[in-house]
């Protein structure tokens, strides 16, 4: 008598996990200089728990924006790995006993976070808005199979030509991801929405596995000194393995604050960022 085959969790070697960070040459924030090093710790650490693989070196730069060399990072991994895990440099581990292997299912290509309780937030219709932006490119998960190598290929390949920079130009792999299955909707079925997979910091409840702190260059509120007691209380919790501390609003914006008060791009205060000013502005 035949066995139905039972979809099982891959072994945990079979999951890799990939992130890099790199420091601009125009770095106005503490975000890539202060929460990447931070973050590299966090999940590497949060990858030995598990026994999951992590590649955390960064691929020597090309010119573009970084974001767009995560996918041939990835794309290395998927070589040898059942799964890989993206998270950006600007993620932490908040819930550290949840497991990856809980969000992976054979039958779909790629694992990204329902935006279901961010759409709330800002008032947009959930449905609206996943036809709007289907991808987030922060925190998700690729499984090796070849319909997702091809997509991430393609995706790769709507790189925009030169960039001199190497800073963000608003156009970036998520918008590619984006494009691509807006123009071939019936591949959105190959995604799989998750809750827990990450959050944004405002939204953070228990269980979520990532806290994303987004954004940069937002306006110069905590003072200099109280930015630096706050950012090495953070690097103590990550160095010691323990529990994120709870001043997570303050944090965030340590993090993606302009050092300068007086500085030519300023992308806005706590609204932009789904906070109240006295979030931001006023210590626990
Ligand atoms: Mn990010």
């Amino acid at each position: 008598m035949a066995i139905a085959k039972v979809p099982s969790a891959p072994a945990p070697g079979q999951i890799a996990m990939v992130c890099f960070n790199r420091i601009p040459q125009d770095n106005p924030s503490f975000k890539y200089q202060r929460l990447g090093p931070m973050a590299l710790t966090n999940q590497q650490q949060y990858a030995a728990r598990h026994g999951y693989v992590f590649y955390g070196d960064a691929p020597p730069s090309t010119g573009s924006p970084a974001c767009w060399e995560k996918i041939p990072a990835i794309l290395q991994a998927l070589r040898s790995h059942e799964w890989v895990l993206w998270a950006d440099s600007d993620a932490l581990v908040a819930s550290p006993e949840r497991r990856l292997e809980d969000f992976c299912d054979p039958a779909y290509d790629l694992v990204m976070q329902c935006p279901g309780d961010y759409f709330q937030r800002i008032g947009v219709n959930a449905a609206a808005g996943l036809a709007a932006m289907p991808v987030n490119s922060g925190v998700f998960m690729v499984q090796a199979t070849s319909w997702a190598k091809e997509f991430l290929q393609t995706a790769y390949a709507l790189k925009p030509a030169s960039t001199c920079s190497g800073f963000w130009d608003g156009i970036g792999e998520q918008e590619a991801m984006a494009k691509l299955l807006k123009g071939k909707p019936q591949d959105l079925a190959r995604i799989r929405y998750v809750d827990g997979m990450q959050s944004h910091p405002a939204l953070l409840g228990s269980g979520k596995l990532f806290v994303h702190f987004y954004g940069n260059q937002a306006s110069h509120l905590i003072p200099t000194e109280q930015v630096d007691a706050i950012l090495q209380r953070w690097e103590n919790a990550v160095r010691s393995d323990g529990p994120l501390p709870a001043d997570v609003a303050r944090f965030h914006w340590c993090c993606i604050q302009n050092k300068q008060a007086a500085t030519a791009i300023d992308r806005g205060g706590p609204e932009r960022f789904l906070y109240g000013s006295n979030e931001i502005l006023l210590g626990p």
